[in-house]
């Protein structure tokens, strides 16, 4: 490849729009188009999808006293899957939802019902069929269905699928379907009443709050970084299937040992039959010959049937960074008569994986053994990407995800507030070596436990746990977020009479410690389940404590205390921490007006669902940096002091891997665009975090940190075995003169955190005060740079940080990227390239260079038309 020529180019200064993440945006909401309306039914190997055209229409409110009934409105086009209100919002009856503060005046959505309905012909769905099925994958969420004009389903949980027989109500020629969705808010306001008493749910804007009573995702109702959005719609797939004899509708795979010689592996095949007949199931890997086979003898109705297998030499699954996460596709077949009835295939990785919860001398361990050695979980929290969850499609969740890898995170948690997510996040979590921990879909509120309510749960979970137990990415299942802290600490028993309380208690016990655990040891045995999280599981100890379990540690952030307490509140595994800041400008545009620019502007207060959200990055801003000259450097600043934050408490925690088993920051990503806790916001950017993360877990990382008036530099490595590589050690003032270097070669030990090098700060200083320099701390493996750490003595406000004078040269555009070289004459803090008003992205972003540092960097799009650089310095 011929190598690029260098323009001399422009440059410096800064303020300006900007962009910096790698993935290019998705329909923006007001963009939205109806998309186009294929046929009616459509064929796919999962049967006959129902596609429309579908359309719906606000149901007339009955009559009440002194106001007669209603007329029916006009249907309007819908998309399914879809809900209210993006098809309003397509329509143009609504205007978008995520614009300055159009949510409070789409509020009156929620209280109304919804009526959708679609044509289609007995004969293109299969009449002729022994068997018609109509199934959806998701309803969202109180909707009677029925089939011109005759009931046939009720369904009351948005988590659930629902199968029902049209077998006796299709008809030749046209049919009519038509789904009927009732308001949640009323339904849980019925629930209300009966239940007598109020429940409390900490992030439902509710009042009362009614989120708890339905099931459907928590966050619709409003949370402290999402609007309240209470849709309905189908909002996943809706299709019929037709079919004959027999067909496989599960198929559940056990590896039951595993060694480098061989893996043994169990199959259960889910198959229903029509008749009593004998079938041979075959199974092996795909595109190969069958390597198991078995025969058995059908009954009408569900049949299991179990086979086992072996796979010489198997390759092994991998977290991403220890390997490749090989994946083995299965393919069962079943025959009847030498007549092939029906295939169906399942992806598999093979991995043992543990999660070691149990007592120690400190309290008890919470850690994850992969193939048999233990590894460190890095990652984040993960929440649904839109408030409108059908139009999340695959390219987001790739871009998502790939966004996930790319940071060297190993791991999600899928957090309870949200939906067991899409199959193709799993899938990619899988490709990607990305593990999850799954929690069950209760969050921050109390539950009822009547029959029904429980009934309904257990359905939900059943279906959930069986739809992704065959994941190589699922490592474990949790019971819910935060309710056992939040029912001894957060006030709540105080609310209830006695016999409300007690019945309040049992019924959490039932669900979380009878109830789920009881499904996942059957559905998914092996795997390992914890009632809460946080929770170290007993009784005995309470939930969130520092030494016993996982821990939610927000004295940062909530309790405002001073970030570095970070490093004295390390637990056993950190499942969330958390710090906001504020998108990109970019991004605030597409949701305010350049007069709304203000932190305390009602739409700027509106997109901030914290109560002291903005008070508290500006007080926390105030402690380490000087106060910003414009909105622009407000923004920028907040996700420099956010990641520089969430760094501190990472390594922190990765110094203590052995003791500590993970670190999941909050939250990874956003529904709307908003400031949050996301490292990468509604738009697919990535902000400040997102590049500090892909740093700060890296999987070989030097770290240093003050520790009782000494400097200590760690060496901490995930890798598999350990690994001759240079530490090289420089204190240097800002205009690039050396105070002090040192050199060491050394055997960087194999999954460990070590101290490699320790001094006084006064052998490091140089003689020099505090504020003047930087230490710098690099681990090289040959002639590659696999980790940097800059160690600042003093609060940045209190650095005097010279002019860098940046230079930008650009290479000639090549397709779809441009090469850039920008160099730095004196010290410069947290550069950021913007690329005004382009969608396109930088290879890097938010970085310190040293003095008289180049870097090559690379820009992703077409030619960029003018790109702006600054560094901290510009924003004061
Ligand atoms: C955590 C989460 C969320 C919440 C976040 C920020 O505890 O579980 O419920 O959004 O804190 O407050």
């Amino acid at each position: 490849m011929p190598r690029p020529t260098f323009a001399l180019a422009l440059l410096i200064g800064c303020v300006g729009l900007g962009t910096a993440c790698s993935r290019s945006k998705p329909a923006a909401p007001s963009e939205l188009t109806p998309a186009p309306q294929p046929p009616s039914a459509e064929a796919s190997p999962a049967g006959f999808a129902l596609r429309g055209p579908w359309q719906f229409r606000q149901v007339p409110e009955p009559a009440a006293p002194g106001r007669p009934a209603a007329a029916p409105g006009d249907w309007s086009p819908a998309h399914v899957p879809g809900c209210v209100h993006t098809d309003l919002l397509a329509d143009g009856q609504i205007p978008d939802p995520f614009f300055g503060q159009n949510e409070q005046a789409l509020q009156w959505i929620a209280e109304r019902d919804w009526e959708y309905q679609t044509h289609f012909t007995g004969e293109a769905v299969g009449l002729s069929r022994e068997r018609v099925e109509l199934v959806f994958d998701g309803l969202d969420t109180y909707a009677s269905v029925s089939l011109n004009g005759t009931a046939i389903l009720a369904a009351d949980n948005m988590y659930r699928q629902w199968r029902v027989s049209l077998k006796p109500w299709l008809q030749p020629g046209q049919n009519t379907l038509s789904i009927r969705f009732r308001s949640p808010l009323r339904e849980g306001q019925a629930a209300l009443q009966r239940l007598g008493y109020a429940l409390p749910a900490a992030n439902d804007r509710g009042d009362p709050p009614l989120s708890m009573f339905t099931r459907k995702a928590p966050y619709h109702f409003g949370w402290d970084w999402g609007p309240r959005f209470v849709t309905s719609g189908i909002w996943r797939p809706v299709r019929v299937e037709a079919w004959d004899a027999a067909r496989i509708t599960d198929l559940h795979v056990l590896t039951t040992a595993l060694s480098d010689e061989r893996a043994e592996l169990s199959l259960e095949a889910t198959v229903e039959a029509t008749l009593a007949a004998p079938a041979r199931l075959e199974v092996g890997l795909a595109g190969s010959a069958p390597i198991a086979s078995t025969e058995a003898t059908l009954v009408p109705g569900t049949n299991l049937v179990r086979t086992s297998l072996r796979i010489e030499h198997p390759e092994r699954w991998w977290p991403n960074g220890l390997g490749a996460p090989h994946l083995y596709t299965l393919e069962a077949s079943l025959s009847q008569h030498g007549v092939l009835r029906a295939t169906r295939q399942v992806r598999v990785g093979l991995r043992t994986l543990e999660v070691v919860h149990r007592p120690d001398a400190d309290g008890k361990t919470f850690s994850v053994l992969v193939n048999g050695a233990p590894v460190f979980m890095k990652g984040a929290n993960y929440i649904p990407q839109d408030s409108f969850l059908p139009r999340v499609g695959r390219e987001r969740y790739e871009q998502l995800l790939r966004s996930v890898a790319a940071a060297h995170m190993n791991m999600l948690r899928v957090w309870g507030g949200g939906v067991y997510e899409d199959d193709r996040f799993y899938e990619l979590c899988d490709e990607l070596g990305i593990l999850v921990w799954q929690d069950f879909m209760f969050a921050c509120s109390l539950y009822p436990s009547d029959a029904a309510f429980l009934e309904n749960v257990a359905a939900e979970a059943r279906q959930a746990v069986q739809r992704l137990r065959n994941h190589a990415s699922l490592a474990l299942w949790a019971g819910n977020n935060e309710m056992e802290w939040a029912w001894r600490d957060w006030g709540w028993r105080q609310r209830f009479s006695d016999a409300q309380r007690a019945q309040v208690a049992a019924g959490s016990v039932r669900l979380f410690q009878e109830l789920l655990p009881q499904i996942v040891a059957t559905e998914d045995p092996g795997r390992f389940y914890t009632r809460s999280s946080p929770s170290a599981n007993d009784d005995a100890i309470p939930a969130n404590q520092l030494g016993s379990g996982d821990m939610h540690y927000w004295g940062v952030w909530h309790s405002q205390e001073p970030y570095e307490k970070y490093a004295d509140n390390v637990s056993r595994f950190m499942s969330e921490y958390g710090f906001q800041s504020f998108p990109e400008l970019s991004t605030i545009a597409r949701y305010a007006a350049p007069s709304d620019f203000r932190l305390d502007s009602e739409v700027m207060l509106a997109h901030q669902r914290h109560p002291r959200g903005n008070q508290l990055i500006a007080a926390y801003l105030e402690r380490d940096f000087r106060a910003p000259r414009d909105f622009d450097s407000f923004s920028y600043l907040s996700q420099v002091l956010q990641a520089t934050v969430i760094q501190f408490a990472a390594e922190a925690h990765r110094r203590r891997m052995g003791y500590n088993g993970g670190s999941l920051y909050w939250q990874l990503d956003d529904c709307w665009p908003v400031a949050s806790w996301s490292s990468i916001d509604y738009f697919g950017r990535w902000k400040a975090l997102h590049f500090y993360a892909r740093r700060f877990f890296a999987p070989v990382l030097a770290s240093t940190s003050e520790e009782r008036g000494r400097l200590r530099v760690y060496g901490i490595s995930d890798r598999r075995t350990e690994s001759p590589v240079r530490l090289a050690l420089r204190t240097l003032d800002f205009e690039g003169r050396v105070l002090f270097a040192r050199s060491l070669e050394l055997s960087l030990e194999a999954n460990a955190s070590k101290v490699y090098f320790e001094a006084a700060l006064d052998e490091v200083l140089g003689g020099r005060p505090p504020r003047e320099v930087v230490f710098v701390a690099e681990l090289f493996e040959g002639a590659q740079r696999l980790s940097r750490s800059l160690h600042y003595f003093a609060k940045t406000k209190d650095l005097e940080l010279p002019d860098p004078e940046l230079q930008l040269e650009r290479g000639t555009p090549e397709a779809g990227h441009t090469e850039l070289q920008l160099r730095a004459r004196r010290l410069a803090r947290a550069v950021r390239l913007t690329s005004p008003g382009s969608e396109d992205s930088f290879s890097d972003n938010y970085f310190d260079l040293l003095p008289g540092e180049a870097i090559q960097l690379e820009y992703r799009g077409a030619a960029p038309q003018k790109i702006e650089v600054r560094s901290l310095r510009d924003s004061y």
